[in-house]
């Protein structure tokens, strides 16, 4: 086992992983920008080493100061967390030449699966349903519409080098095609310095559905069951909870096996998710697999009792994948993300100053959070300052612990989403969990009744 950790990122997944390696008797080294000095992570891990000013590309990005960190506290291995350098083949690549362990895939797994339509020919390969589409990336233009009347619309044209939603067009006709093949190809280059567009027939109001698994270096790998992430804004997931409630066993023991076998077929190790988009008729289609640990990853903790990182941090040392006899998902689990953003005011980020912070307690309740009352939010990084976890028997029930849960919490100072999250809890539709991507399109916030 490893016996010192550099964790390569910052608030509450530096702190989460930080967690991890103490109760498996490894100890952790934070670096941070100045921007951190006084943030949680530097408190609790057993070294800190300052790496830069808080600009994240003289910080949190920039791979000879991190390495230099882990040089001289003599770290054996570095984990990542997400964003940041987690999913770079490079950082990857540079910490195994440089000695230490590298708390993720390979360079060659980020690589295949960070080219997406790459990706999706060898999960097709696997055997893995994909989105229908064409096979690979396109030439150009007049191949792009060749193959959307073909296909018949409306058809998504998708960046290669994206993810996430960006370099993405969405296309109802074929006078579109050429100029938006064209627009996608340029702002792709611009983004990501690569412009290859593959395309996909459009999936009617899809749920975005996720599977997560683990591999280990022997050629094991299993699943811990799906994740529901539908309750997303311009991309970026508000709630999550699991098991998603229009999955059946049925459909569990598909979507998992199929999650399965594509992480076999590239030999993965570590935690990884595979996502899916799922119709109404519960159709399941591969759409992209992210390569690390992700945000939501405790409420496939709570119904599954494991605990990921520790399970990330056994397999690069080498370690089996645990046997799973009867798998199965128990009780329901809900993740709220707390950002410093106002809801009223089209989500805009409210860095500065926490007065007062209380987070909630009680059964079934779990708070992943870096802030602290005193906190300065910096302006630099993304606005979440923590999450909030329940458990409970069921999906009703999770959700009126939910309720309470984000009545108990105060946060004197900015604006969070809370007030947001508790009106969603109190949605009709939501309850009903017959909802797909386009929830938060329609859904109307009064932030008056709260
Ligand atoms: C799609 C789609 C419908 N059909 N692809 C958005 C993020 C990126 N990862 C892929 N996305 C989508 N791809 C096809 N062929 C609908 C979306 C989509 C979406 C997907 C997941 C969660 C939220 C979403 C919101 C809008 C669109």
């Amino acid at each position: 086992m490893f016996k010192k950790v550099l964790i390569a990122n910052r608030g509450e997944i530096a702190l989460r992983v930080i967690r991890a390696c103490h109760e498996l008797n490894i100890k952790t080294v934070a670096v941070y920008s100045t921007a951190d000095e006084f943030s949680l992570h530097v408190k609790f891990a057993d070294e800190a080493v300052c790496i830069g000013p808080p600009p994240s590309k003289d910080s949190y990005l920039n791979i000879p100061r991190i390495i230099a960190a882990g040089e001289i506290t003599g770290a054996d291995a570095v984990h990542p967390g997400y964003g940041f350098l987690s999913e770079s083949a490079q950082f990857s690549k540079i910490c195994e030449d440089n000695g230490f362990v590298f708390l993720g895939p390979s360079s060659d797994i980020i690589d295949s699966m960070g080219n997406k339509a790459k990706a999706k020919q060898t999960m097709k390969a696997a055997g893995v349903p994909v989105v229908p589409g064409g096979d690979g990336i396109l030439e150009g233009p007049d191949e792009a519409l060749e193959k959307a009347n073909e296909m018949g619309y409306p058809i998504m044209l998708k960046a290669s080098a994206g993810g996430g939603g960006r370099g993405m067009r969405f296309v109802t006709e074929a006078t579109d095609v050429i100029a938006s093949y064209k627009s996608a190809n340029q702002e792709s280059i611009t983004a990501f310095g690569n412009g290859d567009i593959y395309i996909e027939k459009f999936i009617q109001n899809p749920r975005h559905i996720e599977v997560q698994i683990l591999g280990d270096k022997h050629g094991n790998a299993i699943h811990f069951g799906e994740r529901e992430c539908s309750i997303q804004r311009r991309h970026q997931k508000l709630i999550e909870e699991s098991p998603s409630p229009l999955v059946d066993e049925e459909t569990r023991k598909q979507i998992g096996d199929a999650a399965v076998s594509g992480a076999k077929s590239v030999n993965y190790v570590g935690v990884g998710t595979i996502e899916f988009l799922m119709d109404s008729e519960k159709n399941f289609y591969f759409m992209e697999m992210n390569t690390r640990i992700q945000v939501e990853h405790p409420v496939t903790e709570m119904v599954t009792g494991v605990d990921l990182i520790k399970q990330q941090i056994r397999m690069h040392a080498g370690q089996k994948c645990p046997v799973l006899d009867n798998f199965q998902l128990r009780g329901h689990s809900i993740e709220c993300r707390i950002n410093a953003e106002d809801p009223s005011n089209n989500f805009m980020p409210f860095p500065g100053k926490i007065n007062s912070f209380h987070m909630p307690g009680g059964k079934g309740v779990r708070v992943d959070s870096h802030a602290y009352a005193g906190y300065v939010i910096p302006t630099q990084y993304d606005s979440m300052i923590g999450k909030i976890i329940v458990h409970a028997e069921n999906r009703e029930r999770a959700i009126i612990r939910m309720q309470r849960a984000l009545e108990e919490t105060i946060i004197d100072g900015p604006k969070t989403t809370i007030p947001y999250q508790m009106a969603i809890m109190k949605d009709k539709v939501f309850k009903s969990g017959d909802f797909d991507t386009s929830f938060l399109e329609t859904f109307k916030y009064n932030s008056e009744e709260e």
